[in-house]
């Protein structure tokens, strides 16, 4: 059967690139799918979170979900750290991954820079506790924007380590030759990778110091206008065929931001405003904008006025999801051969 699981940093400033690129997609893939959306706590601290912030962002991650339009009821929508199971997967997963295979991650390149002997450790194994977030439950599809897509598939060769390792053990115990699916990442649509507005070659991150690099989510329509119009172009207008954009990063973005917020491809968009100025075309992408995020902006503002309200969603997605984590960890206990209660 198939299992949708992801989940989003509570590092703060979240943006049109994590809506675009995974928010969105967790909304849709409800319609059709059995989901659990985490908001990923113990990923948050691999890097250093001051401990009111991150109560206060994991609350408003989870405004944001339900502001989306996330049914928490359908869903199971969670924190991490409330769920055993990730950390002991995760340790087993320590133990099944290669060093060979962690030092071609690189999102730990990036993050670590040039001082890596201080970069915690957590970071450099980051992808073994993403890897037991979606394979504690056994998921099956992970929604996730493009710069994820290497850690999806470690954690697809770290299941099909732990199959062949534990093949033995596995197959005596009635779960067929494998334990563990395949995850498979769900990169779908004109904006998967969204850009930063201020430079076409990086991409859109909650880090960067320059707030007009990205439009937050709890932006009013003020600041999304201001970003809008201050976003980086070149002097040329619009093409009106998408090899036009193969070498403008900046139009390009514009156009995959557009064409994601409405739900058409950037071919549509392109058909629609080439020829046009930038000018006219940010116009029309600010109302968009506006319209589309505003609502969102609006809502997780007034979630987060009513903390008890968010914890007690928090609290009940993790007793669902502890359900489903606990049964598999059990199977995983028997099968590496931890003698357990
Ligand atoms: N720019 C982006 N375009 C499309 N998708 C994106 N995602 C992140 N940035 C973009 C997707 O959002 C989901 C949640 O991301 P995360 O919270 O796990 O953190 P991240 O990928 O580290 O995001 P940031 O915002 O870029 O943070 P920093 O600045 O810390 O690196 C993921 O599915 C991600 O792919």
């Amino acid at each position: 059967k198939e299992l949708v699981f992801s989940g989003v940093q509570p590092t703060g400033n979240l943006h049109l690139g994590n809506y675009l690129g995974a928010i969105t997609k967790f909304v849709t893939l409800q319609e059709t799918h059995d989901c659990i959306y985490c908001v990923v706590d113990m990923h948050a601290i691999t890097v250093w979170q001051d401990p009111a912030e991150l109560t206060r962002n994991t609350r408003e991650v989870t405004a944001a979900f339900i502001a989306a339009g996330i049914d928490p009821k359908k869903n199971i929508v969670f924190n991490q750290s409330q769920v055993t199971g990730h950390a002991e997967l995760a340790w087993v997963f320590n133990c099944v991954a290669r060093m060979g295979w962690l030092n071609r991650m690189t999102q730990f390149k990036e993050k670590a820079g040039k001082d890596r002997e201080n970069a915690s450790v957590g970071l450099y194994v980051y992808p073994n506790l993403m890897a037991a977030d979606i394979l504690v439950y056994r998921a099956t599809h992970v929604p996730v924007g493009e710069d994820q897509k290497q850690h999806l598939e470690l954690a697809r060769d770290i299941a099909q380590k732990f199959n062949n390792d534990y093949g033995d053990s596995i197959r005596g115990r009635g779960f067929g030759d494998v334990f563990f699916p395949l995850p498979e990442p769900i990169i779908q649509g004109p904006a998967t990778r969204v850009m930063s507005l201020r430079d076409g070659s990086k991409k859109m991150s909650k880090s960067e110091p320059s707030d007009y690099s990205r439009i937050n989510l709890t932006d009013d329509a003020d600041a999304i206008a201001q970003k809008i119009r201050k976003a980086k172009t070149d002097p040329e207008p619009l093409p009106s065929e998408l090899k036009g954009l193969e070498s403008r990063p900046e139009a390009d973005n514009l156009v995959g931001i557009f064409a994601a917020l409405d739900h058409k491809t950037k071919a549509d968009v392109l058909r629609d405003y080439g020829g046009a100025q930038f000018s006219n075309f940010k116009s029309a992408l600010v109302d968009l904008a506006v319209t589309k995020l505003g609502p969102i902006g609006g809502e997780m503002k007034k979630l987060v006025q009513d903390p008890a309200h968010i914890d007690a969603i928090l609290a009940d997605g993790s007793e669902r999801a502890a359900k489903i984590a606990d049964e598999n960890m059990k199977a995983v206990k028997d099968i590496v051969g931890f003698v357990r209660r």
